[in-house]
């Protein structure tokens, strides 16, 4: 039996839910051209006015907004009123030139934590849950959004943050947890951390658990709800339309419920920017019709995945996306943070190293791993062990700090890392992340 924490909204009619976005993009196109110079040029070099847009079948008609819009109006050339309304920044993993700073006024906040709400209840949340938050608090939103929808749906909220993963099983066996929220990959962490201790998927009291911020597999998803005893439910957003909530899974597991009242969703040819018709694969553009102080239009998420309108037998009458399925650019999701390879080749060259490098990615017992195999140059190159361990280390410090999470480095011999007649082969990433 399905339940929804804003049911007339949720299982609005196809009409109703068109009459509301229509109602909201018309406000809000005009609100981003009067309050933001930066998109109000973007509009007018592409010829378009507010009086443009009159329903959403416009908003093909606006320009896209990509995260290189993001970076050259960094900071505040996006904030859509003035800083004196804003009560909250969020940031992405990405660290220097590739860090995103999303703002939020108090209402942009609520509808946030509604959403995060909706994904909650979605997943069979009520008043009378223990519900274990271990996402990153903090810049990352998804600490702070499904603390705020727990809050909302009235559970008992344990803002545990991410790590720790003692502390986390004391207090969901203490306290008898039965919701977590955080990475695919820390859920599994945390189930394989419980068989080891000798417990078993009924020894705790979780029901189900909200995971998302990175892909993962059903293969993952059956692991996950075998070794924890749930029902694992997907999420997904971004930093830039607010984080977590954007969409959620329901009971149904086949695609998640794109909050349809607040974004707006397009599937594009990522080389054209052609719109293309539901069913089919592309990349995923957000236009959120109610934010205020970072209201972002017709946003290129890079990422890769398909929408249906089939109808979903939970009763809710939103679109769903598949889970994504890549990325059109080359950014790595790496324990749930986000890692450009160019971050990766900054910090050698930075270092005095050359930028012949590979980056391996894999996933090892449900923990993605990160390998940067580095050539040495015959001037640095060294027989003495400790030397060279020395300079891994070191290394390996320097690319924690930029990165945010710490990588394997491994310094080879001159002439090891194979050469490239073409474009150069960066990475390999073997996680196998579909059926
Ligand atoms: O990861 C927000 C979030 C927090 C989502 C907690 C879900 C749960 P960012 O750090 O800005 O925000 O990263 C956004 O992560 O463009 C996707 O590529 C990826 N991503 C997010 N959710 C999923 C998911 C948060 N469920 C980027 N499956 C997005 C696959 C996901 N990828």
């Amino acid at each position: 039996m399905a339940n929804y924490y804003q049911p007339e909204i949720e299982t609005a009619s196809r009409e109703e839910i068109l009459r509301i976005q229509n109602e909201k993009i018309v406000k809000q196109v005009k609100h981003v051209y009067e309050n933001v110079p930066y998109y109000k040029k973007l509009m007018d070099e592409k010829g378009v006015t507010p009086d443009d847009i009159k329903s959403v079948d416009d908003i093909k008609k606006l320009p896209f907004l990509t995260k290189n819009d993001l970076r050259e109006a960094y900071p505040y050339g996006l904030l859509g009123t003035d800083l004196k309304n804003c009560v909250r920044i969020q940031s992405t993993s990405g660290t220097t030139g590739k860090r995103v700073v999303a703002f939020y006024t108090q209402n942009d906040i609520d509808l946030w934590e509604e959403c995060c709400a909706r994904a909650i209840v979605a997943a069979g949340g009520t008043n009378e849950d223990v519900c274990q938050v271990c996402y990153g608090y903090g810049l990352f939103t998804g600490g702070p959004g499904l603390n705020g929808g727990s809050h909302k749906v009235g559970c008992l909220t344990l803002p545990m943050s991410s790590g720790n993963t003692e502390r986390q099983i004391q207090f969901m066996m203490d306290l008898g947890s039965t919701i977590i929220c955080c990475t695919p990959s820390y859920a599994a962490y945390i189930g394989e951390t419980l068989k080891e201790k000798g417990y078993k998927p009924e020894d705790n009291k979780l029901k189900a658990g909200i995971f998302g911020a990175e892909p993962w597999t059903e293969e993952m998803r059956r692991d996950i709800e075998a070794s924890l005893g749930i029902k694992a439910y997907d999420i997904y957003g971004l930093t830039e339309t607010s984080g977590p909530g954007v969409s959620f899974e329901c009971e149904e597991q086949t695609g998640m419920h794109i909050n349809e009242d607040h974004f707006y969703a397009e599937i594009i040819d990522p080389e054209t920017g052609e719109v293309l018709p539901e069913g089919s694969k592309g990349e995923l553009v957000f236009t959120s019709l109610d934010k205020e102080a970072f209201p972002l239009l017709r946003y290129r998420t890079r990422d890769i995945c398909v929408l249906t309108r089939k109808p979903c037998s939970c009763g809710r009458t939103h679109v769903k996306m598949s889970k994504p399925m890549g990325r059109s650019d080359d950014m790595l999701i790496i324990r749930g943070v986000n890692v450009f390879p160019s971050q990766i080749e900054a910090v050698l060259l930075n270092e005095g190293y050359s930028a012949n490098y590979l980056i391996e990615v894999d996933r090892v017992n449900n923990t993605d791993t990160l390998d940067v195999n580095v050539e040495l140059t015959p001037e640095q190159f060294s027989d003495v062990t400790s030397d060279i361990q020395a300079k891994e280390k070191a290394l390996e410090a320097a690319m924690r700090t930029m990165l945010g999470i710490g990588p394997k480095v491994h310094l080879v011999n001159p002439k090891t890392i194979q050469r490239s007649e073409g474009k150069a082969v960066r990475v390999i990433d073997r996680r196998k992340l579909h059926d």
